[in-house]
């Protein structure tokens, strides 16, 4: 299903008047608001392929129908709601859950609805159907060199299919590690994960990055081979400067000040991206912003600082993505507020006041280093969000138009209840 420039048109008409308002008022509130809007456009989150499903736990699953059942469709899903936001401009595949079997086909249909490859990602922590060895003990740090082997064959492979897409980076997660004290000998399993990865970094070219994702806990309970950030800067400092730190933001032990991570992360030069979601407990890949908004807005700030520090450009030096999945939400929705909830702690990072924060800082003025921080937070700009998706051709309330087109109904029409997305 496709969404017609004249419906964006019309639902903008009729919500101009409103927005005008509020877009007045916040304009005269923050000084540099022109600038932000600017930036909040050229900003773009990929979309994972593995979220246009429903998400389950292992308890069970409740689809909510219409889901994609290939690459094609799940490429019309993210093209959908990139017409909507007109921030979702690159879709991630898993592989294999997602396997392009035309790559030019792929990639032609892709950029028809303006898409771009974002990372592709390797997958070590299932069997799939066809392994020969499994990889219930691990992949990259296995004892058994073939098992190893056939994993560095599998992210080499990952990378071939990118290549042929247009894609950057390979992000490498492992949920290999132990369950049970003794099984492991970290320092083998260590020093194995380290040499595995230096096979497939030595396979990446020149233009490409590595993603190391780290991950405190699940599937193993014990210890986790690339378990924390620290753990993934030592492996990324070893293999060279095409390595990176991904940081997932539900992979952390509870209350890890996550934004400091990331400031030092940014600081040596070995942060590579992001996987946005949000969590109360552990890796509950919720909604962006919908558990600990001011948190999120703490990671933007220092980001913001950090990377304007460094002479980055915010849009394109990092890779910005979303994973998240839901159990009781319709999908496309999930992810419309995920984008938003991640451009509002953006925007609303660009308009703190620098300088005075500084000054405070300097000062060791930390109530009103507070208030400084506090007052960006709790300012709406909403408004300022919106007008940067009314400027890029996008609708003013996605997720409105969304609904009173009926979407999901269609999609449900057009590809049945009882899809299942691969995935999660
Ligand atoms: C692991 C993870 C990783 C995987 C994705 C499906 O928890 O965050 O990024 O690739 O989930
Ligand atoms: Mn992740
Ligand atoms: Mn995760």
């Amino acid at each position: 299903m496709q969404l017609e420039k004249y419906k964006i048109q019309q639902h903008n008409d009729d919500l101009l008047k409103g927005h005008e308002r509020r877009l007045s008022y916040i304009t005269s509130e923050i000084e540099n608001s022109e600038a932000i809007i600017q930036k909040v456009v050229d900003f773009q989150i990929a979309i994972p392929s593995w979220a246009l499903g429903t998400g389950g736990t292992r308890f069970g699953r409740f689809s909510g129908g219409g889901e994609p059942r290939t690459l094609e469709e799940k490429i019309e899903d993210v093209g959908l709601l990139h017409s909507l936001n007109q921030s979702s401009g690159a879709i991630s595949l898993h592989i294999p859950w997602d396997i392009p079997q035309d790559a030019k086909a792929i990639k032609a249909l892709a950029a028809q609805h303006g898409l771009k490859f974002d990372a592709v990602n390797s997958n070590t922590f299932q069997d799939q159907p066809d392994q020969a060895l499994t990889y219930k003990f691990g992949s990259l740090q296995n004892v058994n060199k073939a098992i190893r082997k056939q994993a560095i064959e599998h992210n080499i492979e990952v990378i071939k299919q990118g290549i042929e897409l247009g894609s950057e980076s390979l992000t490498v997660w492992l949920s290999d590690g132990s369950c049970f004290p003794g099984q492991l000998n970290f320092r083998k399993a260590y020093q194995n994960t380290l040499e595995s990865l230096q096979e497939i970094y030595a396979a990446l070219p020149d233009n490409w990055k590595l993603f190391l994702e780290y991950k405190a806990f699940e599937p193993n309970f014990y210890s986790t081979t690339v378990g924390d950030w620290g753990q993934s800067y030592s492996y990324v400092q070893k293999l060279g400067n095409k390595a990176y730190t991904l940081v997932d933001l539900g992979h952390h032990l509870p209350n890890a000040n996550i934004e400091q991570i990331v400031a030092l992360l940014l600081m040596e030069g070995k942060l590579g991206g992001f996987h946005f979601n949000d969590s109360k407990y552990g890796d509950d890949d919720l909604t962006a912003g919908a558990i600990k908004p001011y948190q999120l807005f703490l990671i933007f700030n220092e980001l913001v600082e950090g990377m304007d520090a460094r002479g980055m450009n915010h849009a394109t030096d990092l890779g910005w993505m979303i994973d998240a999945s839901h159990n009781v939400k319709d999908p496309l929705e999930d992810l419309l507020q995920s984008v938003e909830g991640i451009m509002m702690s953006y925007a609303q990072a660009l308009s703190v006041d620098r300088k005075a924060l500084e000054e405070a800082q300097n000062n060791n003025d930390v109530v009103r280093a507070q208030e400084i921080l506090q007052n960006a937070f709790r300012t709406d700009v909403r408004a300022l969000v919106a007008e940067a998706r009314l400027r890029a051709g996008g609708a003013l309330n996605p997720l409105e138009l969304y609904r009173s087109q009926k979407v999901r109904e269609n999609l449900i029409a057009e590809r049945g209840l009882k899809t299942v997305a691969t995935g999660l």
